[in-house]
């Protein structure tokens, strides 16, 4: 009986299909970490992001480094040296003016395959949070309406996200 079950476990994990870009120095789970461009995306966006799967590794095809999360897929592109977190349908991409999303149809104007794609639209985003997008109030926003955590924050504030005043909003 036990060796009938073994057989099962074993068939049933050989049927699962794993992405040709996993490597196979790919941690489990539990040892896996994110480290520099990816690990500033998970800080920012920690709940959207999710936790790890593997650790980062290359696409042998066009050499960008992937991480797989719970939520999605962290890529750094070589054609632009952007990093971007996607769920499949939103991607974040951190570039120029701090982290942006946008569709996974769209692109801004400073992506470099941004000719073949329909433009995000425009964000306004307040000055005061240089690294995310946080549009000016009105509304008033608080922590719980934003995905954003341990951002910097410079005056003045209007959402009142650095209630200690140290220049980190939405601490974790
Ligand atoms: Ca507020
Ligand atoms: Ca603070």
């Amino acid at each position: 009986m036990r060796q009938f079950r073994l057989f099962v476990l074993i068939t049933v994990l050989a049927s699962v299909s794993l992405p040709s870009t996993v490597s196979s120095d790919a941690a489990s789970a539990d040892s896996c970490r994110f480290v520099l461009g990816f690990k500033t995306i998970h800080d920012l966006i920690p709940g959207v992001v999710g936790t790890c799967l593997a650790n980062e590794h290359y696409n042998p095809t066009n050499g960008d480094a992937l991480q797989e999360t719970t939520n999605g897929l962290l890529v750094w592109r070589k054609s632009d040296n952007f990093t971007v977190f996607t769920d499949g349908h939103r991607s974040w991409v951190n570039g120029p003016f701090g982290l942006r999303m946008r569709l996974n149809t769209q692109r801004f104007p400073w992506e470099s395959d941004a000719a073949r794609f329909p433009p995000a639209p425009e964000q306004l985003c307040d000055p005061s949070y240089p690294t995310v997008c946080i549009p000016p109030p009105p509304p008033d926003l608080d922590c719980q309406d934003i995905p954003f955590r341990d951002f910097t924050v410079l005056p003045l504030d209007p959402h009142r996200l650095d209630g200690d005043n140290d220049r980190i909003g939405c601490e974790t």
